[in-house]
């Protein structure tokens, strides 16, 4: 009990300081004379100072809302816009971004092996999206374990390409991998992006977040309009659990639980410093557990 409470003790304190090495930043740059900033745009290490007090800002965000709430919806303060924080010369700008409110490809693969529910999943949000149902089948393919092609491509067709290739045959890390699978061109994956993310592991939906075509794709057999008619609903009243989700599924529409949820471990922060016309841009997933301070999956950030 001893040791908890001083680890309880420890992330307080760590929130804490987040939050003043933002304002501290912010004073830091307020005071320094720009002389090289001005002919280099923005120094390297100063916007990246202020992305990365930005980044603890986001973090302390999502701990303080995992300590008031068990549900993760857009009317909470991490979902709002962050006001612009200035800093001499200009000012930060950052987004908190509900991650598993978007079909998570990496859930298409389960133990190296393409999952037929997730697959289908995927087929139908492509359909509601005007897109081939085939770049599922791709998809499957490039990420399963084997080199079998089962309705996408394996190595055969990659190595005969003009930048040959082989398939990943492994979960994605980043949705930029997309570019390399087949029949994911530019006008696919900039209609896809909205819709979908690359999560590590198997992640399930937010319906208290997820558009409604994510709902209708994870939905079978509800629709775009009733997936609408949904949203509306939770406009009033978020979904408090899983099973006040399914009550209001229209009849003889089924769902199994384990597939959604009400709140959510993966978020998308992204942040962008402007000074004096110069900008600078950092992202980062982080991933919150149980009580704990967010943890960084990856972060980009210049
Ligand atoms: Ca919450
Ligand atoms: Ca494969």
């Amino acid at each position: 009990m001893k040791t908890r409470a001083r680890g309880a003790a420890i992330v307080m304190a760590m929130a804490v300081v987040a939050m003043a090495a933002l304002a501290a930043t912010a004073l830091m740059l307020s005071q320094s004379t720009w002389a090289r900033r001005v002919e280099l745009g923005i120094d390297h290490g100063q916007g990246r100072r202020v992305l990365e007090a930005g980044l603890d800002w986001s973090r302390a965000l999502l701990y303080d809302d995992l300590r008031v709430s068990q549900v993760d919806h857009a009317g909470e303060p991490w979902a709002m816009q962050m006001p612009p924080v200035p800093v001499e010369g200009g000012r930060l700008l950052g987004r908190i971004e509900d991650q598993q409110a978007r079909f998570n490809l990496n859930n298409l693969v389960q133990d190296g092996k393409v999952d037929p529910d997730q697959l289908a999943c995927l087929q139908r949000l492509l359909v509601l999206l005007d897109l081939p149902e085939s770049l599922a089948a791709s998809l499957g393919d490039w990420l399963d374990a084997d080199g079998q092609a089962q309705g996408g491509a394996e190595d055969a067709f990659y190595l005969a390409q003009s930048s040959p290739t082989l398939a990943a045959n492994r979960p994605l890390i980043d949705l930029a991998e997309l570019a390399r699978v087949r029949g994911f061109d530019p006008a696919v994956r900039e209609r896809l992006r909205p819709f979908v993310t690359a999560l590590p592991g198997t992640t399930a939906i937010n319906v208290n977040t997820a558009s409604a075509e994510v709902i209708a794709a994870r939905v079978p057999g509800l629709g775009l309009e009733a997936a609408r008619g949904l949203i509306a609903a939770r406009g009033q009243a978020v979904f408090l659990d899983r099973t006040g989700f399914v009550s209001r599924l229209p009849e003889g529409v089924r769902l199994a639980p384990e597939l959604i949820s009400v709140n959510s471990r993966y978020f998308l922060v992204t942040l962008s410093v402007e000074l004096d016309g110069a900008q600078a841009r950092g992202t980062a997933l982080l991933v919150r557990d149980n009580a704990g301070w967010p943890g960084v999956v990856w972060r980009k950030v210049p």
